[in-house]
Order: C-alpha cells, then structure tokens, then sequence
C-alpha cells in the first residue's frame, strides 16, 4: 500500500461485525455438541439467568442472521467456531458431522453475499470433556488436541476462509479460571498453574499458525488480543512507571511473544519478581520462533488509569490493599479519569485513547492490524412503537471510526473493524443486561420472549457510513 497516498479508509476495507459461538448459538447440546467450559460457566453465574442454552439462538436463525448483514453491507463478518460442536469431546476420532455441517452452511452463506468470514477457532469454549480428563490447557496435551481439531477445520473451511484467529483474548482465559473450567486439585493450584497455562496456550497458537501456512499458503492468520491501553494516573515518575508496567505485563507480552517467539526480558523479570515458575522445553522456543502471525486482531475497549499503589502485597500488607488494586503484585490500582464518561458498566469511553492504542501497536509490530473487537454494552430499550433509539452508540461508532481513520493518516494499516457485536448476544459478564448490538434481540434476562430481530438506529447509520467507506464521518 502507498501511504503516502492513504488518507482514509482503503478501497478494500473491511466493514465487519462479530459474535462468538457460546454468546450467539444457543442450541448448547444440539446435533451431537458437547457441553463446553463456557455453558458450565454461564449456567453457574448466579447473578445472570441467560445463559448459552439459547443465548439468541443464531444456529436456527443464521439465515435470517445474515440477511440483516447482507441488507447492513457489511463484507466480514467475525464468528467462532465451537470446538465442541465439531469435536463434542474435544478428542473423538471422527468429527461430528452434523456440528461440521453447520459451518458450511454459515460460510457458503456469507461467501453467497460477499461477506468475508474471519474465523475465531476458539473464542473462551474448551470442550468441557478436556477439562474433566486433563484439566484442559494445564495439560501439554491440550495442545495436541487443539492441533488436530484446528487442522480439520483448515482442511474443511479453509477453501472459503481467507482470516484466521487463533485464539481469542489469551490473557483473559489465563485469568478466569471459571471460563476455562480449571479443577483445584491437590499440588496443582490456579496461581501455580495459570502462567502454565498460558505458555501452552501460546505454543498452541504458534502450531496452529506454523500449520496453517503450510497447509494453506494464501490465507491470513493471527490472534485477537485484548489490549487495555493506560494513562498515568498524574506525571509523578512511579505513575507514569505503573502504567507502562501494567500496560507491558497486559498486553504487550503477549502480542511480544507472538511476535518474537519468546518472553521478553520485562516478562522474565517480572515471573522472577513473582516467583513464577513455567516448565519450557527446550524445543518450545523453536516452535514459538517458527510462527509469525500475518496481522495483530487488537480487541480494543477502553483505556485504564493507573495510579502507583504504595500498599504492596508481598510486604504482607494484604489487609491494606484496596479492592480496586490488581495484578502487579499489588503495586498498581485503576483510578478514576475525571477526563472521560463511564458506561453504567464503569467502562470508560474514550475513542482518542483508541487512536493511540492503534500507533502504539503499529509502532511495535509493522504488522497490519485487524481491530477484531470494539464496541459499546448498554442496556438498550424498546420503544412502545418498536424501535431502539441508541444515539449512544452512533456516537460511540463515528468517534471510534474516527480514530481510525486518523490512525490510517497517520500511517497504521488497519485492514478491518469488526464492530463488537452485530447482533445482541450474551455478554460474558452481564448476560442479557448489557447489549451491544445493531440488531435488536427482543429476549430478556429471564424470559425468552419471541426472540424477534429488531435494527436499532446504529444499524442504520453504519450502513450508511460503509456506503461511502467512511469517508463522510
Ligand atoms: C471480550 C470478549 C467478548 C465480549 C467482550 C465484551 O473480552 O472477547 O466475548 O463479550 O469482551 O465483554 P462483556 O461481554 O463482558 O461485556
């Protein structure tokens, strides 16, 4: 691409949406699926009542599902594939054809009306098999059987899926043991075992990359990272230290060690410091080096303030630690930042914070940037005439749109916005209470209703935004 002559969205940009399996599907035990770490999870969250049982049942309304994106224009769409609907047990010797059939019929659909599909291969679901028989990614063999089951579907899709995402939000499964499903067991504890976890999950995203590119040459693949961007909370020195700290340890790390196939040195200081132990075989390295992912997928929300915490947990201070204090050792809190609005959710919103967020990763990496989430969770309503008013989010959209042009005049090359999420769906954290959609789902939190599909105004305004591939915003 000539940037010097890229002064807005390419030609060829990727307008797009997303949703994962367990927050869309429903049809949670349907046609041979198995049960996974995420249905468990949701059907034990004591204060949600939605749950993946029928979430807002896109396995039966796909087709209808589509046609709102077709109607939309929008040309990607990012979905997940269910391991547990291809693989119920994660690690069957035939694939179930039923749950196989499903994604055919999704992909040909979004092929049929020019909707690219950008693939997530596993978006928080491990087949809960895996965990009742290894406790899932704790085990190396996880990553074995992660591998055949990756493999299968490049070998299925990969003649119509041109985008692959590894994994989804690597940090964040390594951090909620509920959504992985972990089982304490004696010599084996979470705290102990999360960090290991987490390098399995990094050589299975390298052997899946390694993989695809042998097998399928001319497509593009990489992983979704989530990417909380900080601010120091004032321009005292050991602030303005914390928030890099943390910003580093979150975020960086990871995509560090997609991209240069080991921990970087801030990392081991940092597993030094917490007496952090990862059992790395000699030829982990090897298989980390040998996979470079095509592009960087930044989930993008929000920024975090960050103020340095003088109260530190391993000066046995525990009781002094304030209930907003987190990772680090204690050494670092989140604090408010009196220059931004919050959601009802305490999320802020801050779309210059985004623009930064894309240089900073575009600086580091020189890889094209696919910006595989970002969106707003409200708890939309309907009118009595049927319609859903969120100028809210219209104004969220054009400003984070707006960022990213500014971002490609800067000289990023972001190559696709999936907007976070085309329909309603369930939030992993909020169940049916927070919504972020362009689509309406008539369900509540409790009662199932008639699940009928409603275009709320945003609907409508990023159609008319992609219409003119963003240049009137
Ligand atoms: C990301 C996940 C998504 C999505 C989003 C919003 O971490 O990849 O699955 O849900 O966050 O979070 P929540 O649903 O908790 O509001």
């Amino acid at each position: 691409m000539d940037k010097m002559n890229t002064t807005s969205f390419p030609k060829n940009f990727l307008w797009g949406a997303g949703a994962s399996a367990f927050q869309a599907e429903g049809a949670y035990n349907e046609d041979g699926k198995g049960l996974t770490s995420a249905d468990l999870h949701s059907f034990l969250k004591s204060d949600i009542q939605a749950d993946t049982k029928i979430a807002v049942d896109f396995y039966h309304k796909y087709e209808e599902d589509i046609r709102l994106m077709k109607e939309l224009g929008l040309n990607s769409f990012r979905f997940s594939i269910s391991w547990a609907r291809i693989f119920p047990n994660g690690n069957d010797s035939n694939a179930n054809e039923l749950g196989v059939a499903f994604y055919d019929k999704v992909i040909d659909l979004l092929v049929k009306y020019n909707i690219e599909p950008i693939v997530t291969l596993y978006h928080f679901d491990i087949p809960q098999n895996l965990v009742e028989v290894y406790n899932g990614w704790a085990s190396r063999k996880c990553i074995d059987d992660y591998e055949r089951y990756v493999h299968y579907c490049f070998k299925r899709y990969g003649d119509r899926v041109k985008y692959w995402i590894t994994v989804n939000e690597q940090r964040v499964i390594a951090e909620s043991k509920s959504l992985v499903g972990f089982k304490e067991k004696e010599g084996c504890s979470w705290e102990a075992i999360r960090h290991q976890m987490n390098h399995h999950l990094y050589l299975a995203n390298a052997r899946a990359i390694k993989l695809c590119h042998k097998i399928l040459p001319d497509v593009k693949i990489g992983t979704a990272v989530s990417y909380l961007t900080t601010y120091p909370a004032t321009s005292k020195p050991e602030d303005v230290f914390a928030a890099k700290e943390l910003e580093d340890i979150w975020s960086f790390a990871t995509m560090d060690v997609y991209y240069y196939g080991d921990y970087p040195d801030y990392y081991k200081a940092y597993m030094k410091e917490q007496e952090i132990s990862i059992q790395i075989e000699e030829s982990d390295y090897e298989t980390l080096r040998n996979a470079k992912p095509d592009f960087i997928g930044v989930n993008w929300y929000q920024t975090a303030t960050i103020e340095y915490n003088k109260f530190r947990v391993k000066e046995e201070k525990k009781d002094q630690i304030e209930p907003t204090t987190m990772g680090l050792g204690g050494r670092v809190k989140i604090v408010k930042n009196p220059n931004l609005t919050y959601t009802k959710w305490g999320w802020p919103i801050d779309p210059k914070g985004f623009r930064l967020a894309l240089r900073k990763v575009y600086e580091r990496y020189h890889l094209p940037i696919i910006v595989t989430e970002n969106g707003l969770g409200a708890a939309d309503s309907l009118t009595k005439d049927n319609k859903i008013h969120d100028e809210y989010r219209i104004d969220f959209l054009k400003h984070h749109l707006l960022s990213i042009k500014k971002a490609i005049e800067d000289g990023v090359v972001v190559i696709a916005y999936s907007y976070w999420s085309f329909i309603d769906i369930l939030s992993s954290s909020n169940g049916m209470n927070k919504r972020y959609g362009f689509v309406y789902v008539d369900r509540d939190e409790f009662n199932i209703k008639d699940l009928k599909r409603i275009k709320k105004d945003s609907y409508y305004c990023y159609q008319n935004i992609i219409k003119d591939n963003g240049s009137n915003l």
